[in-house]
C-alpha cells in the first residue's frame, strides 16, 4: 500500500498511528506529499487534492482520514479501532468527529496566520477558537469514553490535541483541562505517538 502523506499533517498522523497500533506499517510506504503544491498524483489519487490517501494493494484509493482509518482496521482480523456495534462504536465515532471537528477548527485557523495580517479574519478565528474551547470542555466532561480498550476516537483525540500544542501553543488548553493533560501525557508515551512527530514547527 501507498500512503500520500506530509509530515506536519494531523489527519495523517491518525493514519499512520493507526496503522502503527495494527502492526501494519511495514506494508504502507509512505509518499511525501505536499498537498499545496498539488501534484498532479495526487489530484490523480484524491480528486479533493488532499492528505492522507491511501493506494490499497489492488489499486484502489481511499481518503479521508476515517474512512483509511476503518479500511487498515478491517485488514485485521480483531477490527478494535472499530467496534462493530452498540454503545462502543457510537462512542469512538462521536469522538472521531469531535476530534476531527477540533483539527478541522484548528487549520482554519493555522491557514488565517498564514495570510498577510491585513486579510487576516479575527471574526472567524475567535469563533473557530470558541468551537474548540466547548469540544475540549465536552472532552472533558467525558473522560471515561477515553479510557478503554485502543478505539479510533482515542486515536483521533491524541492527534488533534497534539496538533493544538503543535500549530496553536498560546492556546495552553493543558491548564484548563487538568484530566484531559493527565490522559494525554499517558498517551504521548506510546511508541506510534512518537514515532508520528512531527518536525519542529
Ligand atoms: N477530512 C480530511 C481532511 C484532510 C485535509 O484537510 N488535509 C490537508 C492537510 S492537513 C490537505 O491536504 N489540504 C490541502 C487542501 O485543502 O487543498 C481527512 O480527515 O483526511
Amino acid at each position: 500500500m501507498k500512503l500520500f502523506f506530509s509530515p506536519t499533517s494531523p489527519y495523517v498522523r491518525k493514519v499512520r498511528i493507526a496503522a502503527i497500533e495494527l502492526g501494519l506499517e511495514d506494508k504502507i510506504e509512505l509518499i511525501l506529499t505536499n498537498p499545496w503544491e498539488n501534484p498532479p498524483e495526487l489530484a490523480k489519487a484524491n480528486p479533493l487534492g488532499k492528505v492522507p490517501a491511501l493506494m490499497t494493494a489492488d489499486n484502489k484509493v481511499l481518503f479521508d482520514s476515517p474512512v483509511i482509518c476503518e479500511y487498515l482496521d478491517s485488514l485485521d482480523r480483531r477490527e478494535t479501532l472499530f467496534p462493530a456495534s452498540g454503545k462502543a462504536r457510537w462512542d469512538a465515532l462521536r469522538l472521531q468527529a469531535l476530534a476531527d471537528g477540533i483539527l478541522d477548527a484548528a487549520v482554519m485557523i493555522r491557514l488565517d496566520s498564514l495570510r498577510p495580517e491585513a486579510e487576516q479574519d479575527s471574526d472567524m478565528r475567535k469563533r473557530q477558537l470558541k468551537l474548540i474551547c466547548r469540544a475540549l470542555q465536552s472532552l472533558d466532561s467525558e473522560m471515561t469514553r477515553l479510557i478503554g480498550p485502543l478505539t479510533i476516537g482515542q486515536i483521533s483525540v491524541a492527534c488533534a490535541l497534539a496538533y493544538l500544542d503543535f500549530r496553536l501553543p498560546d492556546e495552553d488548553w493543558h491548564k484548563l483541562h487538568p484530566k484531559l493533560d493527565c490522559w494525554y501525557s499517558s498517551w504521548m508515551d506510546r511508541e506510534s505517538m512518537q514515532a508520528t512527530m512531527p518536525p519542529p514547527a
